[in-house]
C-alpha cells in the first residue's frame, strides 16, 4: 500500500518531507486540493465534505492510509470521518483503512517529556513551559482543539492561539517574502501583547507555516523553541505502523504528487522547500 498525505495545498508538503525521510522506501500519493484552497474559513460542513472528498481519491490511488497533514482538517473533519464515515468504508473496501491527524502528536510533542528530552540531547535550552503560543487558521482556532487538547494533558500550562486569517493563503499562492515577515511579525507582536511576554514556545499550528518557519524564528524572541510538527507526525506514524503491521508499507519509493487545481502551478516556494521540482498531477 501507499501512504497517502492530503492537504489543501502546499503547506503538507513539509510533512510530506520529514515522512518521505524517515521512510524512504515507502509509496506516497501526495494530494493537495488546490481547488479548494485555502479551508481557514470555510464553514465545518465543506471542509468535512472536501475532507472526505480527498480521502477518497487516496483510497482509490492505493491508499490504506491516509494523513490529514492539515490542522484544519484534522481539527474539524477527522474525529467525523473516524466516527460516522470510515466503518462504511473499511466494510466496503474489505482492507484495513484508516485516516490519522497531526494534531495530537504535536500536541504530545509540544507538552511531552520525550520532546524536552529530545531538545535536551540537541543541546537546545528547554525552559520551563508556561505558555505556549499557536499560530493556527481562523478555523483551527474557533475549534479550540489545542487548547482543549492541552488542557487534558497539562493544566499548568496557558495557551493562548494566534488565527492569521491571510498567511496560509499568502504562502499557497507565493506571496513576496517582505509581505510574508510583515504578516508573521503583527501575529507575534499580537499574541506576545494578549500574553503580556514573549510565549515560552510556540507551535506552528498550519503545515503551510512551516514552510517558512524560518520567518517565525526571525520573528520570535530569538531562542525560542519551535515545536516543528512533521518530527511529531513522522515519530507517530513510525509509533503507528509498528503497532498495526496489518499496514504493509509498499516499498518501491513511489512518489506521486496530485492535485484538484491546474496541474501546471508553479509553487517557487514550495520547490525551493522540497528542494527540488514538483510536477503535480491531475487528481
Ligand atoms: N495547511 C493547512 C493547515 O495546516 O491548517 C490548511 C491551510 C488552509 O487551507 N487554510
Amino acid at each position: 500500500m501507499a501512504i497517502g498525505v492530503f492537504d489543501s495545498g502546499i503547506g503538507g508538503l513539509s510533512v510530506h518531507r520529514r515522512l518521505v525521510e524517515r521512510f524512504p522506501r515507502a509509496d506516497f500519493v501526495y494530494l493537495a486540493d488546490q481547488a479548494n484552497t485555502p479551508y481557514g474559513g470555510r464553514s465545518g460542513e465543506e471542509i468535512v465534505d472536501l475532507t472526505r472528498a480527498g480521502c477518497e481519491r487516496l483510497f482509490a490511488q492505493g491508499c490504506d492510509l491516509v494523513i490529514l497533514a492539515c490542522n484544519t482538517a484534522s481539527a474539524i473533519a477527522l474525529r467525523r470521518l473516524q466516527q460516522t464515515w470510515l466503518p462504511g468504508v473499511r466494510a466496503a473496501r474489505g482492507r484495513p483503512t484508516n485516516v490519522l491527524g497531526i494534531i495530537v502528536p504535536t500536541i504530545e510533542a509540544a507538552t511531552g517529556l520525550p520532546w524536552e528530552h529530545e531538545a535536551e540531547r540537541r543541546g537546545d535550552k528547554v525552559e520551563k513551559l508556561d505558555v505556549l503560543a499557536v499560530f493556527a487558521t481562523p478555523a483551527t482556532a474557533a475549534s479550540r482543539v489545542y487548547e482543549i487538547e492541552i488542557d487534558k494533558r497539562r493544566q499548568d500550562v496557558a495557551v493562548f492561539v494566534e488565527p492569521c486569517p491571510e498567511l496560509a493563503g499568502q504562502i499557497e499562492s507565493g506571496a513576496a517574502r517582505p509581505l510574508l515577515e510583515a504578516s508573521v511579525a503583527a501575529h507575534v507582536e499580537a499574541v506576545t501583547r494578549r500574553i503580556g511576554r514573549a510565549p515560552d514556545r510556540a507551535i506552528l499550528g498550519c503545515t503551510h507555516y512551516e514552510i517558512i518557519s524560518d520567518v517565525f524564528r526571525a520573528a520570535l524572541k530569538p531562542g525560542t523553541p519551535l515545536v516543528h510538527q512533521p518530527d511529531a507526525t513522522a515519530a507517530a506514524l513510525a509509533a503507528y505502523l509498528e503497532r498495526r503491521p496489518e499496514y504493509a508499507v509498499g516499498d518501491d519509493g513511489r512518489r506521486v504528487f496530485l492535485t484538484t487545481g491546474a496541474p501546471g502551478l508553479q509553487h517557487d516556494l514550495a520547490e525551493a522547500f522540497w528542494g527540488a521540482p514538483l510536477r503535480f498531477g491531475p487528481a
